[in-house]
């Protein structure tokens, strides 16, 4: 019984026998994990790794978001014990999943910090893992899509932020979180015409081509269209998203570097991502949840369902045996 278990087992990262199945473990104790899953280096047999890149020296405002994998894995500790709701199967009972741990790196060298993110998920990809991963900064995204781009060719991108994220900066050796899809656009990593942008509300005129559906037109057109939408653009190609924390309104994530009002309620983002069951997911992340500037730990646990829902999206795509 999942009671006695919970009454008798304690930090099942590194207990439990079993890479499959729910966790059942007093939620306040023990050492956390991403949905205590095991802590494991060892990719042989695993379906799906959780990573933590806690990087936070490329943001425009507020910094934090190193704290922010510590936070989501404590966040995702209220949630081990069921299925995801509303998916309808297990994707915890059905992969094999692993917390993969932390990104090292030396902070003062951040010079080298690109190519240490790419070598680390081109390890997990290279093992045969899929790589879902907790920022950190949005920098972070751009060296993983160089990773995904060398094993998957250009992917299809769904970038879900307040921001564009497209400023332009031609200068390869700047490391900023406001030009990571300007600089991914311009490496080839992704394609303006397969990426589309979710949830924009501040102004950038230079888009790059980027098909951008902005927080108004979720507003108005709702989920439903939106998901439509989404789906045109991406269709079956290897697909990635990434989910910048500041996507949802500051109601719902405080906690972030440069929060902008007018934003998705948690409801409309959830929605959002159980509707894109069906495309072809290769990997994912979600970034910039920053604990220090949120005290009631809201962000975290917003930012703990949407790497669950990554999670579920990732194991739909598997179930249909189309990941690329
Ligand atoms: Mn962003």
């Amino acid at each position: 019984m999942a009671l006695e278990d919970a009454k008798n087992q304690v930090d099942t990262a590194f207990t439990r026998a079993e890479a499959r199945g729910l966790a059942y473990e007093n939620a306040f104790g023990g050492a956390p994990s991403f949905l205590r899953r095991r802590y494991s280096k060892d990719l042989v047999g695993v379906d799906l790794a959780i990573t933590g890149v806690p990087f936070d020296q490329a943001v425009t405002n507020r910094p934090g978001t190193r704290f922010g994998p510590r936070a989501i894995r404590e966040a995702a500790t209220l949630q081990a014990f069921d299925a995801p709701y509303g998916w309808g199967y297990d994707p915890l009972s059905e992969m094999q999943i692993v917390d993969y741990g932390d990104l090292a790196f030396d902070y003062a060298h951040t010079a080298s910090f690109p190519d240490r993110v790419t070598n680390h998920i081109a390890t997990i990809l290279g093992a045969g893992a899929g790589v879902i991963t907790l920022g950190g900064d949005h920098f972070i995204t751009q060296p993983i899509l160089r990773a995904m781009a060398d094993r998957h060719g250009p992917v299809a991108l769904i970038h879900f932020d307040a921001h564009s994220d497209t400023w332009a900066d031609d200068d390869m050796s700047r490391i900023d979180h406001g030009t990571f899809l300007y600089k991914a656009l311009k490496l080839g990593y992704v394609a303006p015409e397969t990426t589309v942008s979710v949830g924009i509300r501040t102004d950038n005129p230079d888009t790059c081509g980027v098909h951008i559906l902005d927080a108004p037109f979720v507003h108005q057109a709702g989920v439903a269209e939106t998901v439509n939408r989404i789906k045109q653009v991406v269709g079956e190609r290897p697909c990635y998203i990434s989910f910048d924390i500041d996507c949802l309104d500051p109601a719902f994530a405080p906690g972030t570097g440069t929060p902008v009002w007018g934003g998705l309620a948690s409801w409309q983002a959830a929605a959002l991502l159980r509707g894109l069951a069906g495309i072809n997911m290769v990997g994912g992340d979600v970034v910039e949840v920053s604990p220090p500037y949120d005290p009631t730990g809201a962000t975290a646990i917003a930012g703990a369902h949407v790497a669950t829902e990554l999670v579920a999206l990732y194991g739909w795509t598997r179930r249909r045996g189309a990941a690329g």
